[in-house]
């Protein structure tokens, strides 16, 4: 999973890939970008290792990038670098930051906000108007009946971009979505918001940020003041302890950032334990067992047989597997089994 941080030019993309990454980048400009590899925070991993004491946990992962600003108009007019653009068209989902420090207004927030959707927006039309004018320079020369299901496809985007719609809002036929996944498109990809604030203004941005939650449906968006959250990040554990203590800071949000981001991107974790492992594994929500036991290995999806199954909430309520079963609420359950979130699985599966 590829989360590129997006936003307008001194938004404090740096500033949040070094919050929730921990590691000190440049400043991101031009080609130079800045790459992390982070652990998504899970307290539940944390607990479960605790009681089964294994050799090794491993967290669900995510790949960080921080990319160059966008300006108005060179994502649409490609004036953005062409490795930029890449970038973009090649990460799952997006954060953006919002900047909301050094005099920015609840206004100039959301203007800033819908510049950036409207790039996106201006982009694919550009995008999927290239495209149709492509099939119609070669005519009835390709696979017709393909060509045609493509043309409509488009069609039908180009109309849902025309509204000012963003492709992400419009339902897709399933057989659809594989095809529109090759075009990559930005206003497609799942795309959460951090209103970044300064360290005086966190109440006031919490609000804009519940405001522009419920204005624009579909991006999830939550406040932080960055610039606190990468000073504590780039800390030493002593050192932060002392700090959050002094400033009487209860909580870094960069877990509940982290968070929200693998929400956004419509993924859960199920889990397993064990004496060697422990471990989360992300998986799209409304995956079945045996899709879920493919994630761990396909010899595991392809001699499925049941999968032994405890919420980890049940678990910790019962406090063991024998407990559970004593208690009847392990199961063993089959391939349609759709995984929930927190999900304890033990894959059973034949020779
Ligand atoms: N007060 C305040 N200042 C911030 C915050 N986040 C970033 N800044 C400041 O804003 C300036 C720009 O931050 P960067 O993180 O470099 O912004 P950027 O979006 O990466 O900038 P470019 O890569 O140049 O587009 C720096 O001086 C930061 O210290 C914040 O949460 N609060
Ligand atoms: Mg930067």
């Amino acid at each position: 999973m590829y989360i590129a941080v997006i936003g307008h030019p001194g938004s404090g993309k740096t500033t949040l890939f070094q919050a929730l990454s921990g590691i000190k980048g440049d400043g991101g400009y031009s080609d130079k970008t800045n790459l992390a590899t982070i652990d998504v925070p899970d307290e539940r991993l944390g607990i479960l290792t605790k009681i089964f004491n294994p050799k090794k946990t491993v967290h669900a992962r995510i790949e960080l990038a921080d990319t160059v600003a966008i300006e108005e108009g060179n994502v649409k007019n490609s004036t953005i670098s062409a490795k930029t653009l890449q970038q973009m068209r090649l990460s799952d989902a997006f954060i953006l930051t919002l900047r909301y420090f050094d005099g920015a207004t609840p206004a100039s927030a959301e203007n800033d906000l819908h510049a950036i959707l409207s790039e996106f927006v201006l982009s694919d039309m550009v995008q999927i108007e290239t495209r149709l004018e492509r099939i119609r320079k070669q005519g009835g020369k390709k696979d017709s009946a393909a060509v045609a299901q493509e043309e409509a496809l488009l069609n039908q985007c180009l109309a849902q971009l025309n509204d000012g719609k963003p492709l992400s809002a419009l339902s897709i036929a399933q057989q659809d979505e594989k095809l529109l996944r090759g075009f990559q498109f930005l206003s497609l990809k799942p795309l959460m918001v951090v209103v970044n604030s300064s360290e005086d203004n966190i109440a006031e941005s919490k609000i804009q940020a519940e405001n522009l939650d419920n204005k624009f449906p579909g991006y999830p968006v939550i406040s932080a003041c960055a610039k606190l959250e990468s000073e504590l990040a780039l800390m030493a554990e002593d050192e932060r302890v002392a700090f959050m203590e002094e400033y009487a800071i209860t909580e870094s949000i960069r877990g509940r950032i982290i968070s929200l981001a693998l929400r956004t991107m419509g993924l859960i974790c199920f889990l397993t334990v064990g004496e060697d492992e422990c471990r989360a594994w992300p998986i799209k929500k409304g995956m079945n067992a045996q899709e879920a036991a493919g994630t761990i290995h396909t010899d595991l999806s392809n001699k499925f047989i049941r999968a032994e199954t405890v919420s980890y909430a049940d678990f910790m309520k019962y406090g063991s597997m024998a407990e559970c079963k004593k208690a009847g609420i392990w199961r063993l359950e089959g391939k349609t089994y759709i995984v929930e979130d927190g999900d304890i699985l033990n894959i059973r599966a034949g020779n």
